[in-house]
């Protein structure tokens, strides 16, 4: 069985993946976040040292730690920035050969929505936090083609046991699509450097996602079976933020932060 890290442990995706994934692998949850479970380890990422104490012996990292939202800059530097090239650097280090890395749809959310949108599209991030998931693209190129790492990116749309608004239809993931999703990257041999979308097969989405179908991605829920529902509660917002794939993150300096104290968990 192999043995799998996966950071930002306490977060949703987190929790959802641990709960996925347990049994199918040996699994190391991390986050400076305390988790009471017993293959919990706590480490707070933007620290060399604590990064690679975390990433030794592994055979994979799942690296969702992080700051999830559009947020203050010194927050996305310190944990999307510095975080994320502490994990993959200390992964290097540690020989750790395959990463799994959670970029998301905001690093591309200024695509309009009438636009369908592959893996090989140039970013276009809608705010601090989505350039912060293009910089963990990038460096994960460079790790590939400079180190011969195996990188694996999933731009995640919306992971939820439910679609909770109109964009969402396009770009929701429900918790065993992702599973799925994440085990490719851990388990599929060869993969040198991949860019998947994180969604169901959604009938509203706006990705096209041949390249995830390629390498043995096969989604079991739709949003659709949603739709009538979350149609009827859905109001008028902004008109940049209808217009554009990312919403909300194309206007708003700051969206509420899950993980801010007294807000609930971190995502
Ligand atoms: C993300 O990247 C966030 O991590 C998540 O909290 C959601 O806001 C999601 O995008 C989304 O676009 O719904």
């Amino acid at each position: 069985m192999k043995t799998v890290l996966i950071t930002g442990a306490t977060g949703d995706v987190g929790t959802h993946l641990a709960r996925e994934l347990a049994g199918k692998y040996q699994l190391r949850l991390s986050d400076r976040r305390p988790l009471k479970a017993k293959n919990f380890v706590k480490a707070d990422i933007s620290t060399m040292a604590d990064a690679l104490r975390i990433t030794q012996g592994v055979d994979a990292i799942v690296h969702l730690g992080g700051y999830s939202v559009e947020g203050p800059w010194e927050a996305i530097l310190q944990a999307n920035i510095i975080g994320c090239y502490n994990v993959f650097e200390a992964a290097r280090r540690n020989g750790v050969r395959r990463i799994v890395f959670p970029t998301s749809n905001h690093a591309v959310g200024f695509y309009r929505r009438d636009q369908t949108i592959d893996h090989n599209v140039y970013p276009r991030p809608d705010s601090r936090y989505g350039v912060s998931k293009v910089f963990g693209e990038a460096l994960g190129r460079l790790y590939t083609d400079k180190y011969g790492m195996e990188m694996y990116m999933i731009r995640i749309g919306n992971v939820n046991p439910r679609p909770l608004d109109k964009r969402r239809l396009s770009i929701w993931i429900s918790p065993r699509d992702i599973a799925q999703l994440v085990s490719i990257g851990i388990d599929k041999p060869g993969i040198k450097f991949e860019i998947v979308y994180g969604i169901s097969r959604n009938k509203r989405a706006w990705y096209d996602n041949s390249n995830a179908y390629r390498l043995g991605y096969d989604p079991q829920d739709d949003a659709e079976a949603y739709a009538a529902e979350v149609l009827a509660k859905e109001k008028p917002g902004d008109p940049v933020a209808e217009l554009h794939q990312g919403g909300i993150f194309c206007v708003a300096e700051e969206v509420p932060n899950p993980a801010a104290p007294g807000k609930g968990k971190k995502k």
